[in-house]
């Protein structure tokens, strides 16, 4: 292995997938080795997450990231400068240290992942080691089951819907090329029905057909009907994922679906998902309650959690503490994992380990501002976390990542082992469905 020690780190501006500024980050050791990653950004955010350093003002819509680009070429490239990046925890420890704020917002949450992600770049790149099989340090990893969208909404659609992700998984492939290729068929059907209804209005953030629906429902009752035309029943090999990111229309118990002229409370909502739950193939369902609505959590995952996973999202803000005592409460049966929510890798791990160790499902996710980075990838397969988020089947920044993960599954050949509906997350262990 050569050299390991930074020798330099450069951080530039450049631009994510909805033309806003981001930070990309170069770091190159002594050997020679060099490591880069890029900064995504959510839209629906929780409370707890890292926070971005913007330079706010009307330049750019206050996104332009000069202070967090500045933060990386000056006081994190000064803490860094050799450092050894074989030593993950302490280059992050180092940035955390030096930011001294608990949700990194002095230094930027943008500025901090970015460096971090591109460190571990490095240090993949010193071993000479594909950044999966690195992580992967010889133990045996699966490819994630994913999980794409067909259609966007809530924050990510100017609220034309307030349900945020409808989404598809394919526990019934084979493979996560077989995977892809069933939720192609399904997305080009969606497209079709969307154009014969006068409905195709292009694509949401994250490449999901435009939700143009009269209620939630109707969106829902779209996709079984895009499954079906695609060739699947519905419910076995081919099933519905819900993302509700329902922080972003309820607090304090109380939701508002705006497209449904509804006000419900907590028990009104998890009836309501209950109802969907039994007449529509969904196996998967994320933030169904508020981040600040605990106990609705609880009850969900009580009512349903036997039969549909229930991942905490803003509720659990890749965050190792929280996905324990959510394990222990049993408000969660998966836990989503997003790098720049944690701020760092060394954090991002420890909230996948800790969600892993407990039996919780884990799902490694993008944002809905991303970019060509595909450093997610890597992380799903070499932390073996068993799903993937991405986004939908449309939009480079979207396929640049299936595409990347459709490579590591070819590399591995005979060795790869599709994650497949063993990855899902459930109350029960007794289907033994949770490694
Ligand atoms: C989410 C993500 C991705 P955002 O809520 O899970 O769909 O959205 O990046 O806007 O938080
Ligand atoms: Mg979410």
């Amino acid at each position: 292995m050569s050299d390991a020690r930074i020798a330099n780190v450069r951080g530039r501006r450049v631009w994510d997938s909805r033309g806003r500024p981001t930070v990309e980050v170069d770091v190159t050791l002594k050997g020679g080795a060099f490591g880069r990653a890029i900064a995504p950004a959510g839209a629906s955010m929780g409370s707890g997450e890292a926070v971005d350093l913007r330079d706010g003002g009307a330049r750019l819509g206050g996104y332009d990231v000069g202070r967090a680009v500045g933060a990386v070429n000056g006081e994190i490239a000064a803490a860094l400068a050799g450092m050894d990046v074989a030593d993950q925890a302490a280059v992050d420890g180092a940035m955390i240290a030096r930011d001294g704020t608990a949700n990194k917002s002095r230094l930027g949450g943008n500025a901090i992942v970015a460096t971090s992600m591109a460190v571990l770049h490095a240090a993949a790149a010193a071993r000479g080691a594909p950044l999966w099989r690195h992580l992967a340090q010889g133990r045996k990893v699966r490819i994630p089951l994913p999980e794409i969208q067909i259609f966007g909404g809530g924050a990510h659609a100017a609220r034309r819907v307030d349900i945020q992700d409808f989404m598809v998984m394919c526990p019934g492939a084979a493979s996560f090329a077989q995977a892809l290729e069933w939720t192609a068929e399904v997305y080009l059907a969606a497209g079709a029905i969307m154009k014969q209804a006068g409905k195709l209005q292009g694509v949401a953030d994250e490449g999901g057909y435009w939700p143009a629906f009269r209620s939630n429902e109707e969106a829902l009752d779209t996709l079984v009907a895009a499954i079906r035309k695609a060739g699947f029943a519905g419910g076995g090999d081919v099933a519905i994922s819900l993302d509700v990111a329902a922080s972003e229309f309820g607090h304090g118990g109380s939701y508002t679906l705006a497209l449904d002229n509804r006000k419900l409370d907590t028990g009104a909502m998890i009836d309501m998902l209950g109802r969907w739950c039994a007449a529509y193939p969904i196996i998967s369902i994320e933030d169904p309650v508020a981040e600040d609505d605990a106990e609705g959590f609880v009850a969900f995952t009580r009512a349903h959690g036997d039969r549909c996973q229930v991942i905490g999202d803003d509720f659990l803000v890749t965050n190792a503490a929280r996905v324990q005592k959510a394990a222990a409460d049993e408000a969660a049966t998966a836990v989503l994992i997003k790098p720049n929510q944690a701020g760092t890798v060394t954090e991002t791990r420890a909230a996948l380990e800790a969600g892993k160790a407990l039996g919780l499902g884990t799902i490694v996710s993008a944002r809905s501002g991303e970019t060509e980075d595909t450093t997610i990838v890597d992380l799903a397969v070499g932390w073996d976390a068993g799903q993937l988020k991405v986004g939908s089947f449309s939009r480079s920044e979207r396929m640049a990542k299936w595409n990347a993960c459709l490579r590591i599954e070819e590399m591995l050949g005979s060795d790869a082992v599709f994650a497949g509906r063993g990855a899902l997350g459930f109350c029960h262990r007794s289907e033994g469905t949770r490694a």
